[in-house]
């Protein structure tokens, strides 16, 4: 099969599979299980259940960076809404992700940031404006090894990605932003399928550290036609993919 064909073949499957993509069904932070918020079930139940995560209307992708929506949000324009619960973890503590079941054709990076929610304001009600420069990188994998975080390795790890706070953090509420950046129809812009998921936190501990302005993005706004790595052919022969966004924060 032609990679031509290969790349049509995949575009129509994704178009016929409304359910066919994914997003994050549980997690465990700092030790603690949770239910992600299920857009196929938890709208529907009476009384609708109480999460950490921002509700998302489903599982499928935000393909116009430009949109609110690409903050944590599937679809609509309207951005992130908060949720009720809050989870508590240490500083130098673990996220585990678990996403449903992800496709093969799905191949791309796995990206985790942090925003801390600005003093005088509660997570349970905040929501950032597009042009708020306070989202920063903790965790980042895109392709090494011949491997794609999205497929090879988080299918290895049982659908599970985990992340860890930066035992440096400064204490106080942060929304956590965990995204997969599909790039089987990215060889044009639009084209790459970021699927955000957002969990509200509060991080613990004697940290003192949050990084300074020249890691902080807005979302929208951090990803652009013109970013690396928001166009590109998966589907031809390359050596390395430059992960979109800016640096990892390390701590200090
Ligand atoms: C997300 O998008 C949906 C669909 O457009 C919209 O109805 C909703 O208000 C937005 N916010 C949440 C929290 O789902
Ligand atoms: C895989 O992840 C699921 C969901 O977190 C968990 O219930 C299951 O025990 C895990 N399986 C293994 C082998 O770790
Ligand atoms: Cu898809």
């Amino acid at each position: 099969m032609t990679f031509l064909n290969k790349a049509l073949l995949v575009a129509v499957a994704c178009a016929l599979g409304a359910r066919a993509h994914g997003y994050v069904d549980t997690l465990n932070v700092g030790g603690t299980t949770y239910s992600g918020y299920l857009p196929y079930n938890d709208p529907y139940m009476n009384p609708v259940p109480q999460r950490i995560e921002r509700p998302i209307p489903g599982n499928g992708p935000i393909t116009d960076l430009t949109s609110l929506d690409v903050q944590c949000n599937g679809s609509g324009g309207s951005g992130s809404s908060p949720a009720a619960l809050v989870a508590s973890v240490p500083a130098g503590g673990k996220i585990a992700f678990h996403w449903t079941t992800w496709p093969s054709s799905h191949v791309g990076p796995v990206i985790t940031y942090l925003a801390k929610v600005p003093s005088g304001s509660q997570i349970t009600s905040y929501k950032p404006t597009g042009s708020s420069s306070i989202w920063f990188k903790i965790d980042q994998a895109g392709y090494s090894n011949g491997e794609w975080a999205a497929t090879d390795v988080l299918s290895a790890q049982n659908s599970t990605w985990t992340v860890t706070i930066p035992s440096s953090l400064a204490p106080g509420q942060y929304i956590v932003r965990h995204e997969i950046i599909a790039l089987h129809s990215a060889g044009s812009y639009p084209g790459a399928q970021s699927y955000p998921d957002c969990f509200q936190i509060q991080v613990t501990g004697s940290g003192t550290k949050t990084p300074s302005s020249n890691y902080l993005v807005p979302f929208p706004g951090a990803y652009t036609a013109s970013t690396p790595g928001i166009v590109f052919d998966v589907y031809n022969s390359f050596t390395s993919y430059p992960i979109p966004g800016p640096a990892v924060w390390n701590g200090n």
